[in-house]
């Protein structure tokens, strides 16, 4: 060996190769695949003997998965299919050119449906089965800004009009319009998944295939053989949550579960991988995590090149060139691609010598090559005992030539000129003649034309049109006052938290006949810090495979009780996951025609903050179900520090209109809460999600006064909790204040009143603010109304009403940021002093940190003597004085900058 001369070596090496694959190929043949795998394995196992370290790599070849002679034959009609792909092509793309065309900048996407439509033809031809009467059909995660696709379709199957293709992104035209993307609380017959939020979809398309057993695991539904698809971008892949949860999928075995991702090898700036291959990428880390990978990379006309080659250099170019270059080819004619690609080695030179330049520069990519991708869906669909994913490599812009193909402006392509259009409609064979064509027509064949007929019968075939949003699940009986009662007579001697008074209100829930089994209980990995452990033996842990180990507290009375029964999604460490479980479990009332009711319990703190897009997709999902922030309060729960005292989630929660959010104080109101939440969500079928903040620490709880005004003010968001102990002369001539607090701080604000009655003769009435959120949204109403009625009688906001009659000064305070109690100040019939938690919080006691915060007893009660020595009702020396009582440190540190 070591005297051969190098091109001696390279002929010696082609012998041995063919040599080697000649005995692959013929134990292939004789043996079967698993003879092969056993004889590489025993070549690996060798080769290590000797000491020959094998490179890990979880990558395959970059060739298409399914080799051509595994290919089934395609079932449809090649022709009509094009002919109906190439009109909804066009129309998708005449939706955003005229839309922009009548309001320039209203946006739109072309570029990324002209890549992915073979990719959905093939689903909504062959795969993707609609909802009938016994099957609720399968659930497509639609690319949310390739949505002028689905809609173009929609146009072919009669489902939407030629005039509401026109109102694409015109939604406040009178007769309403299309959204730009897939949104569920916009279009509620339409759309199912919001998917416009890149990363969401995986997970929550994940986390919507497990629960999908979850439902006939419990006995909620029968098992219905439904698939989830989710339709992604490779840019989108990048996005940590696209990855996040794809062990779980494996993990979990959800062989119901599919995704496509379009490989286009773009996003929005230029190349996904410029400089590398996302295919590959993707292939290593889905492999990794246990999935079934096929990738659909070359179209057909590869086959024979690839077949002829008997040098191996097709597939080592194939490896080695760059997505960069790949997009370069896009752009460039048939003599680059010999130049450049074949031009590199002789052999392959060689291999396409007979062909032109044109036949070179149409040579597809796997993605526009139905064949391919029907046999990639085909697998997928029959694939068991893990999720699939498919890649499919594609062009951005695919056909649209000069006007963007491939080149790094396409995806905000939104102009076409009329030459491009008519390159466009030829390229695509739509007959619209020159003389229409710079009006981009829509264009629909004849009912009765085959085109239609075919996409009918298809469609027929698979159970109807898709996507289709339908609730008709049934509202509930909701008997259930009953069991809320005992929470209205206090806690007697025992000192509870709110946590614990929601821990066991959900534990009795459980039990009820009528709903018991409709309750999920989320929680990632808290269900201790929140005293929920009970829940495990009780309701147990949810787990497909039930539990196959002893657990460790097997002797206990709380262990850890997995089964495959189990109503508790204990989602470990992940509040993404949570919410997207959430979500499912939230929208399953029109997604899986059952009413599901979940509890997701969670650290506040990691709500709103963490997982605050994940929220703003399960309103528009028109998810129901109850948000509980625990451990809440940025004083009350103590120790934890900067990163744990949440003092602002009522803020953040003020944005998604759908959230209705509370703080209450004692159980009493928390019962009253969520048993309205039960009525409206489930019995009246509203689409609402309750968030509660419950704290940890504990307290006598009061039992409710019996006024009828309490229910409706803890429902409305306000209630006087207790007028003034001063009586008779006294109370009239004293000075007055208001003293409103919430959640654990209303105690405060009731030792606040004790101290201005005893030591300063002032009357303090107390009251409690379940909802600054909903005292705000029924002001701002009544505002806009009046501001559109003028001349008719006046509506009065419910805190105005409420507090008309009332004299003295307010002082508001919570264990939330001061902004929240300031956003009703205006409908106070006097100044209102606001007093909260801004800032970052502190590690300490509960004590110090409201001190710290200023929002204990004293500070209330100071703010209330401040108050009144500016209304003139008492002398400013008496506030100099109450500090010193007080024990107050004027020169204390500042916590909003401190
Ligand atoms: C969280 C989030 N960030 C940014 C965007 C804006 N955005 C919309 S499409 C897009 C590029 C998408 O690229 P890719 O996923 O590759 O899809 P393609 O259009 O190439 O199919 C971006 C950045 C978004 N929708 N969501
Ligand atoms: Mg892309």
């Amino acid at each position: 060996m070591a005297n051969l001369d190098p091109q001696q070596q390279a002929q010696l090496h082609q012998i041995e190769n063919a040599e080697w694959r000649q005995s692959l190929d013929y134990v292939l043949s004789e043996q079967g695949e698993e003879r092969v795998v056993q004889l590489l394995r025993l070549l690996q196992t060798r080769a290590q003997e000797h000491g020959v370290s094998i490179p890990f790599t979880a990558n395959t070849p970059y060739i298409n998965t399914i080799p051509r002679q595994d290919q089934p034959v395609f079932p449809g009609n090649r022709t009509l299919e094009r002919r109906i792909k190439s009109i909804v092509r066009w129309n998708a793309m005449a939706m955003v050119v005229r839309a922009n065309r009548e309001l320039p900048g209203i946006g739109g996407h072309i570029s990324t449906f002209a890549s992915a439509a073979n990719l959905w033809e093939v689903g909504f031809n062959h795969f993707w089965r609609g909802r009938t009467k016994d099957f609720l059909g399968d659930m497509v995660y639609f690319q949310g800004h390739a949505s002028p696709g689905v809609y173009a379709r929609a146009f072919l199957e009669g489902r939407l009009t030629e005039d509401d293709l026109t109102r694409f992104r015109r939604e406040l035209d009178p007769k309403g319009g299309l959204s730009s993307y897939p949104h569920p609380f916009l279009m509620p017959d339409f759309w199912e998944f919001p998917t416009v939020s890149m990363g969401l979809t995986a997970l929550t398309a994940i986390y919507q295939a497990r629960f999908n057993h979850y439902l006939a695991d419990r006995g909620l539904r029968g098992s219905s053989g439904r698939k989830v698809w989710a339709m992604l971008g490779d840019g989108e892949m990048d996005e940590p949550e696209s990855l996040g949860a794809i062990t779980l999928a494996s993990r979990e075995k959800l062989d119901n579960l599919i995704f496509v991702v379009n490989c286009n090898l773009q996003r929005l700036d230029g190349p996904v991988r410029g400089n590398g291959k996302i295919i590959q990428e993707l292939e290593a880390a889905f492999r990794g995590a246990g999935w079934n990978v096929i990738k659909v990379i070359w179209g057909s006309d590869w086959d024979r090149l690839l077949e002829d080659d008997d040098s191996d250099k097709l597939v080592q170019r194939m490896e080695e060139i760059l997505d960069g270059e790949m997009q370069r080819y896009t752009v460039s004619n048939g003599a680059y691609v010999r130049g450049h690609f074949f031009g590199k080695y002789p052999e392959l030179e060689k291999l396409v010598a007979s062909y032109t330049d044109e036949q070179l520069g149409k040579l597809r990519r796997g993605g526009h090559d139905p064949e391919k991708v029907y046999a990639a869906y085909k697998a997928a669909v029959e694939h068991k005992g893990s999720p699939t994913v498919i890649l499919a490599h594609t062009i951005k812009g695919y056909g649209l030539g000069e006007a963007g193909e491939g080149k790094n402006i396409t995806h905000s392509q939104k102009k076409l000129n009329e030459d491009e259009l008519k390159e466009f409609r030829t390229r695509f064979n739509i007959p619209i003649s020159d003389e229409e064509i710079a009006s981009a027509p829509f264009y629909k064949p004849d009912e009765d034309s085959p085109e239609l007929e075919y996409l009918r019968s298809r469609r027929q075939t698979l159970g109807g049109s898709l996507p289709v949003r339908i609730d008709d699940s049934q509202p509930m009986a909701c008997q259930t006052e009953a069991m809320f009662k005992e929470y209205y007579e206090g806690s007697g001697e025992r000192e509870l938290a709110t946590t614990m008074a929601y821990v066991h209100l959900l534990s009795k829930l459980l039990k009820d006949e009528e709903i018991g089994k409709l309750i999920v209980p989320i929680v990632p990995d808290e269900a201790r810090t929140f005293g929920m452990e009970s829940l495990f033996r009780q309701a147990g842990i949810y787990s497909h495979v039930g539990q196959l180990y002893d657990p460790v507290d097997k002797g206990s009375l709380l262990f850890y009780n997995e089964k495959k029964t189990g109503a508790i999604l204990e989602e470990g460490i992940s509040e993404a996951g949570s919410l997207a479980s959430f979500i499912a479990a939230g929208t399953a009332y029109a997604n899986n025609g059952v009413q599901t009711i979940p509890f997701y319990t969670f650290y506040s703190m990691f709500g709103f903050q963490r997982v605050g897009d994940s929220i703003w997709q399960a309103c528009d999902s028109q998810a129901r179900g109850f948000l509980i922030g625990a451990t809440a309060g940025r004083t009350t729960l103590a120790g934890e520090g900067l990163q744990h005292q949440d003092g602002h989630s009522h803020l953040l929660a003020m944005a998604p209109p759908p959230v209705k959010a509370y703080d209450p104080a004692f159980a009493y109101e928390l019962a009253v809460i969520i048993h309205d939440g039960i009525t409206r969500m489930y019995c009246n079928q509203e689409n609402w999600i309750y968030y509660l903040t419950v704290m940890n620490e504990t307290y006598l709880m009061p039992p409710m006064p019996k006024r009828a005004d309490v229910r409706e003010g803890i429902l409305k968001g306000m209630y006087r909790f207790k007028t003034t102990g001063l009586k008779g002369a006294k109370a009239k001539s004293a000075p007055r204040a208001h003293l409103l607090g919430s959640g654990a701080i209303l105690n405060e604000a009731i030792k606040a009143g004790e101290i201005l009655e005893k030591d300063y003769g002032v009357a303090a009435d107390i009251w409690s603010v379940t909802s600054y959120k909903e005292l705000y949204r029924d002001a701002v109403e009544c505002e806009r109304w009046n501001l559109l009625n003028p001349g008719k009688k006046a509506k009065t906001p419910y805190l105005s009403s409420l507090l008309s009659k009332e004299e003295g000064v307010f002082v508001a305070a919570s264990d939330y940021m001061k902004a929240i109690p300031a956003m009703v100040a205006q409908w106070f019939p006097g100044e209102l002093h606001c007093l909260g938690t801004d800032g970052f919080g502190r590690s300490d006691g509960r004590d110090e940190l409201r001190d710290f915060f200023e929002v204990d007893a004293r500070y209330i009660a100071l703010a209330a003597l401040m108050r009144l020595a500016a209304s003139g009702d008492i002398k400013p020396a008496v506030v100099a004085k109450a500090i010193a009582d007080l024990g107050i440190d004027p020169g204390k540190l500042n916590p909003h900058t401190d």
